[in-house]
């Protein structure tokens, strides 16, 4: 099998020498926030890491998700899926179809049975026993049921797994929920965003391969290193806020001088993601750099929480001051995930400190 090989001799087999082990260990700690002097470490944790199956089930959703991932550049998909992780089952980025592609993924939950980690996105639709949605004659609800008893731990990509997310929105036709609505005994992660950032979803299997185990979670089950500070907090666009200048339309002075989008709609005080500082496309541009409000994608029930375009009534209740915003961006550059020690620990992150490597890999 595959997953017996450690990351390292996958990684010679395939000719990349110690020091291009070492440069991607050196973009792996660059991506979790950590200390440059932690590459070592991550060296010595992934050197020894078996390649962990891994099996990615697409329910109800747009594959804005998938697509996201594929556009991920720091590691490329192609690491991940080739060095990093033995993806197991995908539907759309798998070259098996039909029954060889339904008999890989029962192979792969038989042989790794405890081990696997598993990958859902898109939501799970539970009206009429599930009948909207299902794969190779198998209900969604009946399939995420099923392959979770054997997972280790299981990542709800994209807001539609992690929230119920558009398909969940009012009146919710097919009664769509998210992953945790229907699994309540498995360490869950949710890496939200209407789609989620792909850099972001890379970040999380990186320090899940690296550490064995998830990161500190906020109350929604979100990695606290992408979603600890809201979008405001972070927003080039901040010192306009705090001056009071707001663009009124979206071709007035303002929008034209790049003032404060808040006026537009901006949901950025209430909307925690990592947009304002990985950005999207190689770090290119976020939508509020682009002129356009944050809609909100990474909460709960964001397409349900009035107009995209009518202002917040109380955008200052969870608003940092520019000085606590300095103070939090310079902990950043210097201590990576300790920057989050003062949030408490939720009671999934405390489920999840016994994962280890180990029940991935060995
Ligand atoms: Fe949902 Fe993802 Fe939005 Fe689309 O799989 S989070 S509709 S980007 O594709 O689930």
């Amino acid at each position: 099998m595959p997953t017996e090989q450690t990351l390292e001799e996958r990684l010679r087999q395939q000719g990349i020498s110690r020091r291009g082990f070492l440069k991607f260990c050196t973009a792996m700690a660059s991506l979790m926030a950590l200390p440059p002097g932690m590459a070592g470490a991550i060296a010595d944790a992934l050197g020894k890491a078996k390649r962990p199956s891994v099996i990615w089930l697409s329910f109800q959703e747009c594959t804005g998700c998938t697509e996201s991932l594929t556009r991920s550049h720091s590691p490329t998909v192609e690491n991940l899926i080739f060095d990093a992780i033995s993806l197991d089952y995908h539907h759309t980025l798998q070259a098996a179809a039909g029954t060889a592609a339904e008999a890989a993924r029962e192979r792969a939950m038989h042989d790794n049975f405890g081990k696997y980690l598993l990958i859902v996105d898109g939501s799970i639709p539970t009206k009429d026993n599930g009948v909207y949605s299902t794969i190779a004659g198998v209900t969604n609800l009946q399939m995420l049921e099923e392959v979770a008893k054997g997972a280790a731990a299981i990542v709800a990509v994209g807001t539609c797994a992690a929230f119920g997310g558009i398909p969940h929105a009012n009146p919710n036709p097919t009664g769509a929920v998210a992953v945790t609505d229907i699994i309540k005994d498995k360490p869950i992660i949710n890496v939200s965003g209407c789609p989620p950032i792909p850099v972001v979803i890379t970040g999380v299997l990186a320090h899940y391969l690296t550490f064995g185990t998830l990161p500190d979670l906020d109350q929604y089950h979100r990695p606290l290193a992408f979603y600890g500070d809201s979008i405001h907090d972070r927003c080039y666009r901040r010192p306009f806020y705090d001056q009071g200048k707001f663009a009124k339309t979206f071709d007035d002075e303002g929008a034209r001088n790049g003032w404060c989008l808040y006026e537009l709609g901006c949901k950025g005080p209430t909307t925690h993601n990592a947009c304002a500082t990985t950005k999207w496309n190689h770090g290119v541009s976020f939508p509020i750099q682009s002129g356009h409000p944050c809609l909100g994608c990474s909460e709960p029930d964001f397409w349900d929480a009035g107009s995209f375009y009518q202002a917040l009534s109380a955008p200052t209740a969870n608003v940092r001051t520019m000085a606590e915003v300095a103070i939090v961006a310079g902990a950043a550059a210097g201590i990576g995930f300790g920057l989050y020690d003062h949030h408490k620990r939720s009671k999934a992150k405390q489920e999840h400190e016994k994962l280890t490597i180990k029940d991935l890999g060995d």
